[in-house]
């Protein structure tokens, strides 16, 4: 039960695993991993998919041949393994020409590459079987505020999304694009910064049944926001197209610790919202649960699969977890008390409007006074998950 099958859906960016311990302050602490022997790790520890940006694949100038030959590396160990390709992405940050953003940039011609870019790996991407392409947009932002045109930058990102939907409308991919909100980092503001600001603009383009998020779990962290209550935005509004997992401590840099290595009790909702949807039951999650982490810079290659393993096993715990927290009797009895069910209920009757409410007979029956007396019991429910997050129950 604890050990991960392809069935868990476990996917892995190939910079996660790939990631040599570079930062602002150090150089690598890792040796460079091979694209192909990161695909057999995984799937050997139990992962189904693994995830890449072009460039994580080839180098970002890499020839014609030279594309081709690492990709003709990484069908072969697909192949070998089962392990598919979920989801495939852009580097649109690494560059210094990416400076100033790609899709947003000042600069036409930067933006014309930028989407010239994305639109070959978009081919890439539907070749690989790939049903989600992410765009994080790390460099889509700014440190000044007069630097930056916001609204024309939107202009510029929605111009970019609608060609996007229509070519792969017009090529007949089964892909669908997810936007990945983060608030900063590395720009000092970066447009589109949290799940709520994704998704209203995702109404404004013109294939949005084509458009949802891919929400990482430390970046509405860094933001002091709620995560699962973000994620069960997202489902509520069929917009849960891809999640990043990882961990987060508080406010500051973007740690990408491994998943539930930062706040815990947060990722016991999540994965108890993924896995089960609302406590009525739908709707939940079924795409791939994907790690975004870094193995910490203090590890050697062994702990970097230690920590690729550790992502699964307590994804695979904290749903079992949430599981015993569901099945317990005192936990529903806590649950009802709770008036948890009672939000279910519609606030007006079939048919009831505003004149009926207003005209209610029983309306003078209601003393605000008792109502403001009750009391939740959200503490004693709250501990109760608790406890079973623990294992004390
Ligand atoms: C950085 C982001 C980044 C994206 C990746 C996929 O903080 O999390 O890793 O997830 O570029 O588009
Ligand atoms: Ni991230
Ligand atoms: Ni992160
Ligand atoms: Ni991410």
């Amino acid at each position: 039960m604890l050990a991960p099958t392809p069935a868990d859906k476990f996917s892995f960016g190939l910079w996660t695993v790939g990631w040599r311990g570079r930062d602002p302050f150090g150089d690598a602490t890792r040796p460079e991993l091979d694209a192909v022997e990161a695909v057999h790790r995984l799937a050997e520890l139990g992962a189904y998919g693994l995830t890449f940006h072009d460039d994580d694949l080839f180098a970002f100038d890499a020839s014609a041949a030279e594309r081709e030959r690492r990709l003709e590396a990484l069908r072969k160990a697909l192949a070998e393994t089962g392990l598919t390709v979920p989801m495939v992405t852009t580097n649109l940050f690494t560059h210094p020409v990416f400076k100033d953003g790609g899709l947003t940039s000042n600069d036409r011609e930067v933006r014309r590459f930028a989407l010239r870019k994305v639109l070959r790996n978009v081919e890439l991407a539907a070749e690989v079987g790939a049903r989600t392409y992410v765009l994080w947009g790390g460099r889509e932002g700014a440190e000044y505020d007069s630097a930056k045109d916001v609204r024309a930058a939107l202009d510029r990102y929605r111009e970019s999304l609608n060609l996007l939907t229509e070519f792969v409308r017009d090529r007949g991919y089964d892909l669908r694009f997810a936007i990945e909100p983060k608030p900063n980092e590395p720009r000092g503001d970066i447009l589109l910064p949290t799940v709520g600001h994704a998704l209203a603009f995702i109404t404004t383009l013109e294939h949005a049944e084509l458009v949802g998020v891919n929400p990482e779990v430390g970046h509405e962290q860094m933001a002091g926001l709620n995560f699962a209550h973000g994620i069960a935005q997202a489902l509520w509004q069929g917009k849960l197209f891809h999640i990043d997992l990882n961990g987060q401590r508080g406010v500051k840099y973007d740690q990408d610790l491994v998943f539930g290595h930062g706040d815990l009790m947060n990722a016991f909702s999540l994965v108890d919202l993924l896995e089960h949807g609302g406590p009525d039951g739908g709707p939940a999650y079924d795409g791939p649960r994907h790690f975004d982490y870094k193995p910490s810079r203090t590890e050697d290659l062994t702990g970097v699969w230690d920590s690729a393993a550790a992502n699964m096993r307590t994804y695979l715990l904290l749903k079992e977890r949430a599981r015993a927290f569901r099945a317990d009797p005192e936990v529903r009895a806590a649950l009802s008390a709770a008036g948890v069910d009672d939000l279910r209920a519609p606030t007006l009757d079939a048919g009831e409007g505003y004149a009926d409410l207003l005209a209610d007979p029983r309306a003078a029956d209601f003393d605000p006074d008792r109502a403001g007396e009750r009391g939740y019991g959200f503490v004693r429910l709250n501990q109760l998950a608790l406890e079973h997050l623990l294992g004390a129950r």
